[in-house]
């Protein structure tokens, strides 16, 4: 549809808890986006760079010394102004669409509600690293937690954060759940605990519409297009 086009592309973020499917379905999403000529690029986070996946190496490998929570934090956010200002921004403004396996939402539910450090931390992060960028659509694939770790137990090996206790992973989901309900104009809710073929027949139906309205001069949820223009 367009690439290094005078317009800047989109900005797509695919979350949830764990074994929710969003990798699984960030690759169908890419691939609804690529059949109708759209140049995608695919990322994830924390991630997406070398740099930035190093940070990731430390971040999830499971360790004896307990990491504190504003560490983690810190981490995050360094992995992120990275990614963002390397990749994401860039392929922005040279039209193309980006869609990341998490984002910042993943900050605010993990450790703003599951590590209990609150939003207000988080937000001054998030601006001094962001500015203002933000994702123009976001899936959210909400899973019961036990289905959702059903999922992952049967893939394998768990990593720093699927070792945490049932508290932690309600705290996270919840507070998905409470940015759903703010911000309904930027949330896409799929309903991730059907059958995959129905997951996707129901993400298919998205995209679609997010293209129809792209045609239509699609309404950002975020003031992206005009910061990467300007930029
Ligand atoms: N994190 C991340 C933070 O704490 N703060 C942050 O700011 C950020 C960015 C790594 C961790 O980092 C934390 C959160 C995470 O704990 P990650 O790499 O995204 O983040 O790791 P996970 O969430 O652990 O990703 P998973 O790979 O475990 O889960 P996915 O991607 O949701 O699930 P997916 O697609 O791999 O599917 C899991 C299995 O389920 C099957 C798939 O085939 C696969 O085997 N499946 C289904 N089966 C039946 N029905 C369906 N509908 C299915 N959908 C998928």
């Amino acid at each position: 549809m367009q690439s290094e086009s005078s317009k800047p592309g989109l900005f797509i973020t695919v979350e949830g808890v764990e074994g929710a499917g969003k990798s699984t379905n960030l690759s169908f999403i890419v691939d609804c986006l690529e059949q109708s000529g759209i140049e995608v690029v695919c990322t994830r986070e924390p991630g997406g760079t070398p740099f930035a996946e190093s940070v990731r190496e430390l971040l999830l490998a499971p360790r004896e010394e307990n990491v504190d929570a504003v560490t983690e934090l810190l981490l995050m956010f360094a992995a992120r102004s990275q990614h963002l200002n390397a990749l994401i921004r860039p392929a922005i403004a040279a039209g193309k669409w980006v869609v990341c396996d998490r984002f910042t939402d993943a900050t605010y539910a993990y450790q703003g509600g599951g590590r209990e450090l609150g939003f207000d931390l988080v937000a001054k992060l998030e601006d001094l690293v962001q500015g203002d960028f933000r994702p123009d659509r976001t899936f959210y694939l909400d899973v019961p937690l036990e289905l959702g770790m059903q999922r992952v137990i049967a893939r394998g090996e768990k990593d720093r954060f699927e070792l945490e206790q049932t508290k932690f992973f309600e705290r996270v989901r919840n507070t998905y759940l409470s940015m759903v309900d703010r911000e309904p104009e930027r949330f896409i809710l799929i309903d991730a605990s059907q059958s995959l073929e129905a997951v996707q027949s129901d993400v298919r139906a998205k995209v679609d519409g997010l293209l129809a309205d792209f045609q239509n001069g699609f309404e950002s949820a975020s003031d992206n297009s005009v910061k990467s223009t300007s930029e």
